[in-house]
C-alpha cells in the first residue's frame, strides 16, 4: 500500500513536471552552412496523460517528423476539458495551424471539435476516438490502434502459455483489468477474454479488475482486491488495455509470492515500459506484450496534419495500426527492425 501511494506521488510530481515544460519547438534539422529555414506551419500535439511511455514516446516522433519537415510541433499536456480548451485558445493564439490530440475523455470530441473551428485549426483524433452525445465516432480523421484484433492476439498468447504449461482450470484464474468506458480499451480487453474463453477457458475463471486509474498504481489497487479474494489460485493468467495495466497486476502478485513460474501477463504497448521490463536480470511474470507503434501514432499522424495544412492534402479518416507480440528474447529485436530504438 505505501509503496503504491509513492509510487502515486512519483507520478504525479513527474506529470506536473511535464505539463509546465511542455511548450516546446523542435531543433531546425542540420545542414552544412547553418539551420534549414522554417517554414511557416506549426502543429500542436496533446495527449491525455504526458507522464506515460507511449505519449512521450508518441511526442517524440512527432518532434522528429517537425524537424525533418522544418517546422514547429508544440506538444501539450491536457489531462481534463478545461486544458484541452485552454490549450487549444492557446495554440490559436501562437499562430498554430492545427493539433493532433488524444483527448482525455472522447465525449469532449464536439466541444474539442468547435473550439477548434472557433480558433481556425484542423483536428486529427490519435488512439482514443471522439463520440458524440450517444457514443456515435465523430466524422474527424482518426488513427487508432486495431483494438480488437490486439486484444484477441494477447488471449491467445495467454491460453498459448496454459496449455505449454499444464496449468488447470481448478488452479487456474485469469485478472482483466479493465477500463470499460473507454471503447478501445474495452474492444482490447473483450477480444483477449473472447479468445481465451474459445480456447478452452473458462469464464468463470477470468475475474474483471476494473481500474480507478490507466496506470500501474491504478492497475495493481484493482489487482489487489481480485487476489484477495481468491487465495486459493496457484496460477494467475492477466491482461489489460495496455502494458500498465498488466504490470499493476504482476506487481500485485508479486506482493503475494507470485513470480514468473507461476503468472503470465500479456501487456500492449512494448517500446521502453516493456523492454526494460524485459531487461531485467530476471524474468518477471510480465511474460510478453503486443508491440504497437509509437512511430506511426505520433510521427505518421503529425505529418498528415503538416500536409494537411500545406498543401491541403485531407488526412485518411480511418486508419486502423498493428501489433506485434513480442517476449524478453524478441523484443529489443522487433524493436530496432520497427525503428523503435
Ligand atoms: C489509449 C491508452 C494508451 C495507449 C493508446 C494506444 O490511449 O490509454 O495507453 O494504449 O491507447
Amino acid at each position: 500500500m505505501r509503496s503504491s501511494i509513492a509510487l502515486r506521488f512519483v507520478l504525479a510530481a513527474g506529470a506536473a513536471a511535464l505539463l509546465a515544460g511542455c511548450h516546446s519547438a523542435p531543433p531546425s534539422a542540420g545542414r552544412p552552412g547553418g539551420p534549414a529555414k522554417r517554414n511557416s506551419v506549426k502543429v500542436g500535439f496533446l495527449v491525455k496523460q504526458p507522464e506515460e511511455q507511449w505519449f512521450q514516446n508518441e511526442w517524440t516522433f512527432a518532434r522528429k517528423c517537425a524537424a525533418d519537415n522544418h517546422f514547429d510541433v508544440v506538444t501539450l499536456g491536457a489531462t481534463n476539458e478545461e486544458q484541452v480548451l485552454t490549450q487549444i485558445d492557446n495554440l490559436g493564439s501562437q499562430g498554430a495551424q492545427g493539433f493532433v490530440i488524444c483527448t482525455p475523455n472522447p465525449k469532449l470530441g464536439p466541444a474539442i471539435v468547435a473550439r477548434a473551428k472557433a480558433n481556425n485549426l484542423k483536428v486529427f483524433s490519435v488512439d482514443d476516438q471522439f463520440v458524440d452525445a450517444d457514443g456515435k465516432p465523430l466524422d474527424v480523421p482518426y488513427m487508432g490502434i486495431s483494438a480488437k484484433d490486439i486484444g484477441e492476439s494477447c488471449g491467445k498468447e495467454l491460453a498459448d502459455q496454459y496449455k505449454k504449461r499444464g496449468w488447470t482450470p481448478q488452479d487456474t484464474a485469469a485478472i482483466g483489468v479493465t477500463w470499460d468506458q473507454l471503447e478501445t480499451a474495452k474492444e482490447r480487453t473483450d477480444g483477449a477474454r473472447r479468445t481465451l474463453t474459445a480456447a478452452g477457458f473458462p469464464a468463470d475463471r477470468i475475474y474483471s479488475a476494473p481500474e480507478k486509474s490507466t496506470d500501474v498504481p491504478g492497475s495493481l489497487d484493482a489487482a489487489t482486491i481480485v487476489l484477495t479474494q481468491h487465495p486459493e489460485v496457484k496460477h494467475w493468467l492477466i491482461f489489460s488495455m495496455n502494458d500498465e495495466g498488466v504490470l499493476g497486476a504482476v506487481r500485485a502478485a508479486e506482493g503475494r509470492g507470485f513470480g514468473p513460474d507461476n503468472v503470465v501477463g500479456v501487456g500492449i504497448g512494448g517500446t521502453n515500459t516493456a523492454l526494460s521490463e524485459f531487461q531485467k536480470p530476471k524474468p518477471t511474470g510480465f511474460f510478453a506484450t503486443s508491440l504497437i507503434s509509437p512511430k506511426r501514432h505520433g510521427y505518421e499522424t503529425t505529418e498528415y496534419m503538416y500536409h494537411w495544412i500545406k498543401d491541403g492534402k485531407e488526412p485518411p479518416k480511418d486508419t486502423r495500426t498493428v501489433g506485434i507480440m513480442v517476449t524478453r528474447e524478441t523484443c529489443e529485436k522487433v524493436m530496432r527492425e520497427q525503428g523503435l530504438l
